[in-house]
């Protein structure tokens, strides 16, 4: 029998339970169905988390764009692979064919080698979501090269620190892109980007706005002709199952973002399965994810999971509110979606709309609902529910991190029966604990703790590049034997999940996930100021909002005004990027210390939050009178 399409409620608990009680078995069917491999595995799984260590299919050989492209050409090769919506609604959206997209992406592969790429080397990739962005990273893997996607949002600080962080050779990027209404000089973000980056030495660059742009002789090259010039085939590198597919970034709480490394095999099977299960994926439905590519919900399901199923996935360049707020239901109806997914902060900016701009949409080819990247508020469920999917598209609430991979607690749809603000269920092969803060497990239902998992899936990162002690101090050493996930959640009586939120100091704004220490260092560079300690508090549309707590150097003589704060957030955008700037900057005396000199954050948690009285033991602080000053200056 086949496990691959779960169809009902005692087929997933038959399934979970063969994945826990035998989950090599359990996965080496997977594999050895569903999958093209030029050698099969010698070894499914050997694991330890002490060191930590995971290794899946040990010994296959495979190269995931034979999974993802050429296995579909004999039976799909004139089916849409890439459906792409460009951001202005009056240009043609263009049908990218499995048979087009392989040839574009052995073009492309073609470039890259021309270029000196090879196996092993590392690309970057800071494209806006046009099709090349997918094309360049199936390219990568083409070949073997490991991509690095940087979300074309960041500014070029961020983005000299990752190319880097992984000594990326080469540099994909575009002449600007279309966000709305505006336009942005990407190539102008690349190219200071690139004053500190010694190591790049060349970027390709794709047209998108028609900009007049520096090309810098010698080292930038105009894309197109070297495509066309390139031929369409390109003999795909023999990977080995745990060679690195990609790197992605994500923030950590201190320090450098951490760049998360994906190997082959396990991340292939593991996102295509979720693919298929999770949106309930059947040939000739539309899928749409309206994330980024360059977060890692676009490479898990915009690109590899959808096309390791032969799947149509549409790639949106635009943003929801351009040239109106009904530009996603526009779409759905446009390209008769079936499967639509996306994040709890643009389903609030929407809903504040009211209904007007989605009702007058034909919603109707709608089965299945996605939210993922934030704990989903019971307001917005119900909206999305009502509004969206009429009450009969099941609302899958998937809870995963950069660091899975792939999507770890959801329900099926149609299959697992949904709750308000519950991610539910763990998926197939997936095995979740709750922890107390003294190390132990709460077993049992009604119980509320941090969020583990005790046995390797297929796709966990594997370390985090350059840098593997971190990676194990990072996930590893929190709870002996366990990954820690970072976030709290509760178990219901039913035994159903719900994400409590982060434990740590990320901070999740509209979807993106933001560390308190890369932000406060970017503020502390500022000459005025003398120290500055970040928190969340609620904000209707974004989920979380940032505010800030800044010290300044010469406080009661500098002359605190809006120019101040316009700075500090301008510092941010030139650091990080405009997703991380404060909504609130409230200018203190001082900020309340432990006795080691640590900031109580938690403190300026609950003020920022109105809680003040609640603000817990204020006892052990250095100096608890600028807790009151604080409470009475506050924003
Ligand atoms: C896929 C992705 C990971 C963090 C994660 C958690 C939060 C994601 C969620 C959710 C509640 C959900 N998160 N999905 N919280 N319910 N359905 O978003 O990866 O960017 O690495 O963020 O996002 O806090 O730990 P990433």
């Amino acid at each position: 029998m086949s496990n691959y399409h779960i169809k009902h409620l005692e087929e997933y608990y038959q399934v979970y339970r063969k994945s826990i009680r035998e989950p090599e078995n359990f996965w080496e069917e997977i594999a050895e169905e569903h999958f093209i491999w030029r050698k099969k595995w010698d070894k499914v799984l050997e694991w330890d988390f002490k060191k930590p260590e995971v290794k899946w299919f040990q010994g296959a050989k495979l190269n995931i764009t034979e999974n993802c492209i050429d296995r579909h050409l004999a039976t799909r090769g004139d089916k849409t692979a890439i459906l792409f919506e460009p951001n202005n609604p009056d240009e043609a959206a263009e049908h990218i064919t499995y048979l087009q997209l392989s040839e574009r992406v052995n073009q492309f592969a073609n470039v890259l080698k021309d270029h000196g790429i090879k196996k092993g080397d590392r690309v970057c990739i800071y494209v806006p979501m046009i099709p090349e962005l997918a094309i360049a990273t199936l390219a990568c893997a083409r070949i073997g090269a490991i991509h690095s996607v940087v979300f074309a949002g960041f500014s070029s600080t961020a983005l000299s620190t990752r190319i880097n962080d992984s000594d990326c050779k080469m540099v994909i990027t575009s002449d600007g892109s279309y966000r709305g209404a505006k336009t942005i000089d990407l190539k102008g973000i690349v190219d200071e980007a690139l004053e500190s980056c010694p190591g790049v030495e060349n970027v390709l660059v794709a047209k998108r706005i028609n900009s007049d742009i520096d090309m810098k002789q010698g080292r930038d090259k105009w894309l197109q002709p070297l495509l066309d010039a390139a031929s369409t085939k390109c003999e795909a590198e023999v990977m080995d199952a745990e060679d690195p597919l990609f790197i992605l970034y994500t923030s950590g709480s201190t320090g450098l973002p951490k760049g998360m490394v994906h190997t082959t095999a396990g991340y292939m099977v593991y996102t295509a399965y979720t693919f298929k299960n999770a949106f309930q994926y059947k040939e000739n439905d539309v899928y749409w994810c309206t994330a980024d590519i360059g977060w890692i919900t676009g490479h898990s399901y915009i690109v590899y999971g959808p096309l390791a199923n032969g799947a149509t996935t549409v790639l949106f360049e635009g943003v929801p509110s351009y040239p109106d707020f009904g530009r996603f239901w526009n779409i759905i109806e446009k390209h008769k979606v079936n499967q639509f997914y996306t994040a709890p902060t643009a389903i609030r900016a929407l809903a504040k709309q009211g209904t007007g701009l989605v009702d007058i949409y034909d919603l109707s080819s709608l089965k299945v609902l996605g939210s993922v990247g934030e704990p989903i508020n019971e307001e917005a469920w119900h909206w999305y529910n009502d509004n969206v999917g009429k009450k009969k598209s099941p609302i899958i609430d998937t809870w995963w991190q950069t660091e899975t991979g792939g999507i770890m607690i959801t329900p099926i749809p149609y299959v697992t029966p949904t709750k308000p603000t519950y991610a539910t269920l763990p998926f197939i092969g997936i095995q979740p604990v709750l922890m107390d803060e003294n190390g132990e497990e709460l077993k049992g239902n009604q119980v509320d703790g941090r969020l583990c998992i005790k046995f390797p899936w297929p796709s966990i990162a594997r370390t985090i590049w350059g840098n593997h002690e971190r990676y194990k101090e990072t996930y590893f050493s929190a709870y002996k034997n366990m990954y820690f996930t970072g976030d709290g959640a509760l178990r219901d009586e039913v035994g159903y999940y719900r994400i409590t939120g982060r434990v740590d100091d990320v901070i999740i704004v509209s979807g993106h996930n933001l560390g308190t220490a890369p932000i406060e260092d970017a503020i502390n560079e500022h000459p005025a100021v003398a120290e500055s300690a970040i928190v969340g508090f609620p904000h209707d549309i974004k989920g979380s909002a940032l505010y800030g707590y800044v010290t300044l150097k010469d406080f009661g003589e500098t002359r605190v005004h809006d120019n101040l704060r316009r700075e500090i957030n301008q510092i941010i955008t030139e650091h990080i990027g405009p997703i991380a700037k404060l909504d609130k900057i409230q200018f203190s005396e001082g900020l309340p210390k432990t006795r080691s000199g640590k900031i109580m954050r938690r403190i300026l948690r609950k003020i920022s939050c109105n809680e003040m009285d609640n603000l817990g033991d204020t006892s052990t602080l250095l100096n608890p009178e600028v807790v009151q000053s604080i409470i009475d200056n506050r924003l």
